[in-house]
C-alpha cells in the first residue's frame, strides 16, 4: 500500500475542515417534515456500496466512480442504510477499513416534482461519518465535514437539467480522522519493514468506543415551495399562569413573506396566534414541560403551525413542537420551572450489534422504555450528537438531555490550535442549529474529557463556552472533566461542573472501600473552589454477564453493584447540598477498538449490549424510583413498584 493513500485522504479531510471554518454557517437546518406545503420521501434502504482497497484509497476519485453507475466501474455489494458498514460482512478488511468507501442509490423522483417549477428539492443526509461527497446524477452536490448532524443540498436545479425521472444518488464517505476533526485521531504508519509490509498504518484514536463509519442516519429528499421557511427559533419563559413563546422565523425565497403563527393545545385548540415574523405568543393557563416523574402531566408539548405566503400566493407551512419551560442554575441548583431537578439518568452510546451508529427505531424505542422502567429522568448523548428522532422521542416522553457535541478525545496539543477551534466552534453551530427548539435539551455540553490541564484549554474553553452561549442564551453550557480540580483551566467558565470519576477502578483497583473518601473528596474540592452545582457526569465498572464472585472482584457482576453502592452512599449526603446529578457509565455494554483493556467492548453497561439488564440496572432501578418519589410529583400510575 502505497504509504501517501490515507494521508491524502487525511489531507483532503483537513482541507475541507479548513474550508468549513471560512463559511459561517448558512440556514436553517429544520427537521424534516410532511404538511401541507411539503413532502417528504424516504430514500433509505439497499445501496450499492464498494470500499475503495486501492492502496491510495483515491482510485474513486481518479476514475470518476460518480459519473457512471457504480455498478459499472468494480463490484458491489448490498449496504442497508441507514447502517455502519463495519459489521454487515464477514471481512474484516470491511470493519477496520479506513478511507473512502462508495455508496450509491437510484431513485425515482415524482415527475410533479420536477415539472413544477415552484418546488424546491432538497437532498439530506441525517449522518455520515466522517466526510461525505454527495453527487446527483454524477454533479457534484455538496461536501460536508462531521458525522453525527445533518447535511443537505437543494438539488432543484441539477435534477432538473440531467434527469429523466431516474436520480441516482452517489455518496462518498470517509472515516478518517485527524488532529482537526472531531473527534480527532492521527494516522501512524509503521515503517520497521521487518515487521510491517510497505504502506502499513493504523488510525489511533484517543475514545472509547468503536470509530464506526457510513451513512449513518437516514436519507431523504423533501420539497417546500420555493419561497419556504428556513428557519424557526423559540424561546420559552412564563409568569404566573402566562406562558410566553418568543419566536423568530426566517422565510428564505421571498422579501416580503406574510407570517402566520398559530400555537394550538394538544386538545386542538388554538390558544395563541401571531401574525409577523418575530413576535411574543401569550398562552394563558399554561401547561408547562415538565420532565418525567416531576410532574403528573409530563412531557406537554404544544403545536406551533407557521405559515408564510409569498407574494406570488404560494404557501408553506411548517408544524414545530413547542414545550413551555425554563431553565436556570443557581449555585447549588439545577432549576426547571423554577423548582429543583435532579439528574437521575445515564449515559448512552448510539451502539448495537450489526448495525454499529445506524440509526434502527426498535433500539430507540427499547431504549426509551427501559429508561421509563428505571425510572430515569435524564440522559447525556455521550459522545457525539444522538438522531433527531431521539431527541423528538425525549421532548414528548419527557426525559431531560444534556447534548453533547464530537469533542472527545481531545488530548494531543495540536488538536487546541486555531484550525481545531474554529471546526469545533463550527461543530457547536451546527448543534445548537439543530436542537434549539427541543424542550428536553436542558444544557450543551461542548466537550468530553479534553487534557483541560495543558496550557491552551483555557482560551479554547472560554472561546467554546462564551461562543455556545451567544448562540444560544436560555440554556447552561459545560463540559465534562476528569481532571484535576486545581489544574483544570477550563472550569471557571463554564455553569456547572460535570465530573467523570473512575475511584476503585482506573485508580486503587479492587479497593471499593476507598470509593467514601476520595469522592467525599472530590466533590469538596470542586465545590470549594467554584461554588458551581455538581454532576456526577460518569462512575461505573465493568461487569463481563454471567461472571460472579463473593467477595467482589474487578469485572464481575457484584463488582459493579458494590461500586455503584459506594458511589450511592455519597451522593445521597451530596445531593442535600450541591451535587445536583448522577449518570451512570454506561446505560448499555458497546463496542470499541480491540485492546488489552476491552473484552470485545466497554463492559461498563448495567444493560448487555442485547439491552438484558445486569443486577446493576436493578439496583439503579430501586434508587431510581426511590428518588422519584421523594423528590418528583408522580402520575399514580407510574409508582414504583406498583405498575
Ligand atoms: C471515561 C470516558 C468514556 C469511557 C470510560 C471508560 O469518558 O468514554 O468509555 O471512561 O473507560 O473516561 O469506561
Amino acid at each position: 500500500m502505497g504509504s501517501s493513500g490515507a494521508e491524502r485522504a487525511a489531507k483532503r479531510v483537513f482541507l475541507a475542515a479548513l474550508c468549513s471554518v471560512c463559511q459561517a454557517l448558512q440556514g436553517g437546518m429544520l427537521s424534516p417534515t410532511e404538511s401541507p406545503s411539503r413532502e417528504v420521501k424516504d430514500v433509505s434502504g439497499l445501496w450499492s456500496f464498494r470500499a475503495d482497497l486501492s492502496p491510495e484509497r483515491n482510485r474513486g476519485f481518479e476514475q470518476e466512480w460518480y459519473k457512471s453507475p457504480l455498478a459499472e466501474t468494480g463490484p458491489v455489494i448490498d449496504m442497508p442504510v441507514p447502517s455502519s458498514y463495519n459489521d454487515i460482512t464477514q471481512d474484516a478488511k470491511i470493519r477496520d477499513f479506513i478511507g473512502w468507501v462508495w455508496y450509491e442509490k437510484d431513485v425515482w423522483v415524482p415527475a410533479r416534482w420536477i415539472q413544477d417549477r415552484g418546488t424546491r428539492i432538497v437532498l439530506r443526509v441525517g449522518s455520515a461519518h466522517y466526510y461525505s461527497v454527495l453527487w446527483v446524477n454524477g454533479v457534484s452536490v455538496t461536501e460536508h465535514v462531521g458525522g453525527h448532524l445533518p447535511f443537505e443540498a437543494d438539488i432543484s436545479d441539477v435534477l432538473r437539467q440531467t434527469s429523466g425521472s431516474v436520480c441516482r444518488i452517489t455518496i462518498a464517505v470517509n472515516n478518517t480522522l485527524t488532529l482537526e476533526t472531531l473527534p480527532p485521531g492521527t494516522i501512524q504508519y509503521m515503517n520497521d519493514r521487518t515487521r510491517y509490509p510497505a504502506g502499513y498504518f493504523v488510525q489511533n484514536t484517543n475514545f472509547d468506543f468503536f470509530n464506526y463509519a457510513g451513512i449513518h442516519r437516514s436519507v431523504l429528499l423533501y420539497t417546500t415551495p420555493k419561497a419556504h421557511i428556513d428557519d424557526i427559533t423559540v424561546e420559552t419563559s412564563f409568569s404566573d399562569n402566562i406562558g410566553l413563546v418568543s419566536y423568530n422565523v426566517s422565510v428564505l425565497g421571498s422579501s416580503k413573506p406574510a407570517v402566520k403563527v398559530t400555537l394550538s393545545a394538544q386538545d386542538g385548540r388554538c390558544v395563541a396566534s401571531a401574525n409577523g415574523s418575530r413576535g411574543v405568543l401569550k398562552v394563558t393557563d399554561v401547561n408547562l414541560w415538565w420532565p418525567y416523574l416531576m410532574h403528573e402531566n409530563p412531557a406537554y408539548l404544544y403545536s406551533m403551525e407557521v405559515q408564510a405566503t409569498a407574494e406570488d400566493g404560494q404557501t408553506d407551512v411548517y408544524t414545530l413542537p413547542v414545550g413551555i419551560r425554563t431553565i436556570k442554575v443557581t449555585s447549588t441548583q439545577f432549576l426547571i420551572n423554577n423548582k429543583p431537578f435532579y439528574f437521575h439518568g445515564v449515559n448512552k452510546h448510539e451502539d448495537a450489534d450489526i448495525r454499529g451508529k445506524g440509526f434502527d427505531w426498535p433500539l430507540v424505542v427499547k431504549d426509551f422504555n427501559l429508561m421509563k422502567w428505571m425510572g430515569v429522568n435524564s440522559f447525556r448523548t455521550s459522545h457525539y450528537p444522538y438522531a433527531e428522532e431521539v431527541l423528538q422521542m425525549a421532548d414528548r416522553h419527557g426525559i431531560v438531555i444534556i447534548d453533547e457535541c464530537p469533542g472527545v478525545g481531545i488530548k494531543d496539543i495540536r488538536s487546541f490550535g486555531n484550525v481545531s477551534l474554529a471546526h469545533h466552534l463550527t461543530v457547536m453551530e451546527e448543534l445548537v442549529r439543530r436542537d434549539k427548539n427541543h424542550p428536553s435539551v436542558v444544557m450543551w455540553s461542548v466537550a468530553n474529557e479534553p487534557a483541560s490541564e495543558m496550557q491552551p484549554a483555557g482560551f479554547y474553553f472560554k472561546a467554546l463556552v462564551s461562543r455556545t452561549k451567544s448562540l444560544d442564551s436560555s440554556r447552561p453550557v459545560t463540559y465534562i472533566t476528569d481532571s484535576n480540580y486545581a489544574r483544570d483551566l477550563g472550569a471557571p467558565y463554564v455553569d456547572v461542573i460535570c465530573v467523570n470519576s473512575y475511584f476503585s477502578w482506573y485508580h486503587d483497583p479492587g479497593h471499593t472501600e476507598i470509593i467514601d473518601l476520595q469522592l467525599n473528596t472530590q466533590f469538596d474540592n470542586w465545590y470549594g473552589k467554584y461554588q458551581k452545582p455538581i454532576i456526577q457526569s460518569e462512575y461505573g465498572a465493568d461487569a463481563v454477564p454471567g461472571l460472579h464472585t463473593d467477595p467482589p472482584m474487578m469485572f464481575t457482576e457484584e463488582y459493579q453493584k458494590t461500586v455503584l453502592q459506594n458511589y450511592h452512599n455519597v451522593f445521597d449526603q451530596k445531593r442535600k447540598e450541591f451535587v445536583i446529578g448522577e449518570l451512570i457509565w454506561n446505560f448499555a455494554d458497546f463496542m470499541t477498538a480491540q485492546t488489552i483493556t476491552r473484552v470485545v467492548g466497554n463492559k461498563k453497561g448495567i444493560f448487555t449490549r442485547q439491552r438484558q439488564p445486569k443486577p446493576g440496572a436493578f439496583l439503579l432501578r430501586e434508587r431510581y424510583w426511590r428518588i422519584a418519589n421523594e423528590t418528583g410529583v408522580l402520575p399514580t400510575w407510574a409508582r414504583y413498584p406498583c405498575q
